[in-house]
C-alpha cells in the first residue's frame, strides 16, 4: 500500500512537472513588502494583466506565461535571494524588476551570469545598465537625464538661489540628488546643504532645523515617497515654506497617505517621465485597469510594457516546447528591433537603455493629485 503511494504520488508529481514546465515562467521582483510595498503591487499589477491578455490571445507561441513573485523589500541582500531563486529554484524564462536600483544592480549580475534576460520597469540609477550586462534592459529612463530636468526647471523656473540637497543614502535617491547637484553647480546656484537622512526613519524635525537655519529656498530630495512624504510634512509644520521637489520615486498616490493629507503635498514638485496613462496607446488597457478596480499610476504601465517586449522577444525567438529560450537570441533582438507597447513604440540601444526617454514636471495640488506643469525641459 505504502508502496502504491509513493508510485502514485511521483506520477502526479511528474504530470505537474511536465504542465509547469510548458510554461513559459517570468520572475516578477520587486518590494512586495515594505515601505515601498505600493511600488511592488504597480509591478505586480501591470505584469498580471499583461500576461493575462497574452495568454488569452494565446501565449507565446502557445505557450502560456506562468509568472512567479519575488519580494526584495527594496532590500539588496534580499533581490540577490531572490535572483538566485529565480534562475536555480523557478528557473525562470526572463525577469520583469527589480523596483529599486539597489535591489536590480546586485541581482542583474545574478540574471546576467545566468543568461537570464532581466528588464526593470523602474529602476533609474545609470549603473543598471552601465555594466555592460547584455541581459540587462529598461523601460524607464535614467536619473543623469533626470537631474538635468530637475535642475534646469529649480535653477530657470523657480529662480531658487539657496538650495539644500537632501537624500536617502540609497543608490537611486544619492545617485538623483548627485545628478540634480551637479547640474546646479553648473548652473552657478548655491549649495546650502548637502545631507543624507536614514531610510526608515520617521522624525526629521532635526534636519528641518537645519535646513531653515540654512535659509534654503528650494529643498531637493533624492528618495521614495515614505521618507519624501515625512520630510515634506515637518517642513511644513515647522513652517518652512521652501519649494519642494523631488523625483519620480513619489510617483503614488501613496505620498499624500504618508504625508498625512493633501494640504502637505500641495505644491511639491516632481520630474518623471511623461504621463503614462494618456498615451493613445494606453486607452484600452488604462480602462481595463480601470474596471478592475486598479488605477495605474506610476510604474504599471512600465511593467506591461516590459512583458510585452519580452514576448514580442520571444515570439521571434522561438524555443522548443518545454524548452528555454535561447536569451541571447532575445536579447540581441530586443536590441536591434523596436517594439509596439502600451507606451508606444520602444526602442533599445546597445546597453539595453531606451533610445528616447523624456523627463517632465509635474506639480501636485490641493486633491492629492500631481498634474503636468511644464514639458520639452
Ligand atoms: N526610479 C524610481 C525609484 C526606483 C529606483 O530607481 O531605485
Amino acid at each position: 500500500m505504502f508502496k502504491l503511494l509513493c508510485v502514485s504520488f511521483f506520477l502526479s508529481t511528474v504530470a505537474f512537472s511536465k504542465t509547469d514546465s510548458a510554461a513559459i515562467k517570468i520572475g516578477v521582483a520587486g518590494p512586495f513588502t515594505g515601505a515601498y510595498a505600493m511600488f511592488g503591487k504597480q509591478l505586480w499589477e501591470g505584469t498580471t494583466l499583461a500576461a493575462k491578455s497574452i495568454n488569452a490571445e494565446g501565449g507565446i507561441n502557445g505557450r502560456k506565461i506562468e509568472l512567479v513573485k519575488g519580494d526584495d523589500a527594496c532590500e539588496p541582500k534580499q533581490a540577490v535571494a531572490v535572483a538566485n531563486k529565480f534562475v536555480e529554484q523557478d528557473k525562470v524564462d526572463a525577469v520583469v524588476g527589480h523596483f529599486c536600483s539597489s535591489s536590480t544592480i546586485p541581482a542583474a549580475r545574478i540574471y546576467n551570469d545566468a543568461r537570464t534576460v532581466m528588464i526593470t520597469p523602474a529602476s533609474t540609477n545609470p549603473k543598471v545598465t552601465g555594466m555592460n550586462y547584455p541581459m540587462v534592459f529598461r523601460t524607464c529612463g535614467r536619473d543623469d537625464q533626470q537631474g538635468i530636468v530637475a535642475a534646469a526647471f529649480i535653477a530657470n523656473r523657480l529662480q531658487a538661489k539657496r538650495v539644500a540637497i537632501i537624500h536617502d543614502k540609497d543608490t537611486y535617491g544619492q545617485g538623483l540628488a548627485d545628478e540634480t547637484r551637479k547640474n546646479l553647480k553648473k548652473a552657478k546656484i548655491t549649495e546650502v546643504l548637502y545631507e543624507g537622512l536614514t531610510r526608515g526613519e520617521k522624525d526629521f524635525s532635526a534636519l528641518v532645523t537645519k535646513i531653515k537655519a540654512k535659509r534654503a529656498d528650494a529643498v531637493f530630495f533624492g528618495g521614495i515617497h515614505a521618507e519624501a512624504g515625512l520630510l515634506v510634512k515637518q517642513m511644513r509644520q515647522q513652517g518652512l515654506k521652501a519649494h519642494f521637489i523631488s523625483g519620480d520615486g513619489i510617483v503614488s498616490e501613496d505620498f499624500v497617505v504618508v504625508a498625512g493629507g493633501t494640504k502637505f503635498v500641495d505644491g511639491v514638485y516632481m520630474t518623471y517621465s511623461r504621463e503614462p496613462r494618456d498615451e493613445p496607446t494606453a486607452a484600452k488597457v488604462v480602462a481595463t485597469f480601470r474596471k478592475n478596480g486598479f488605477e495605474p499610476e506610476g510604474y504599471t504601465l512600465y511593467a506591461y510594457a516590459a512583458m510585452q517586449a519580452l514576448v514580442a522577444a520571444m515570439q521571434k525567438n522561438k524555443a522548443a516546447t518545454g524548452k528555454r529560450h535561447d536569451s541571447m537570441a532575445v536579447a540581441k533582438w530586443l536590441k536591434s528591433n523596436p517594439v509596439a507597447t502600451v507606451l508606444g513604440k520602444k526602442e533599445w540601444d546597445k546597453n539595453g537603455d531606451l533610445t528616447a526617454a523624456g523627463y517632465v514636471i509635474y506639480k501636485w495640488n490641493d486633491k492629492g493629485k500631481y498634474k503636468v506643469l511644464e514639458t520639452g525641459i
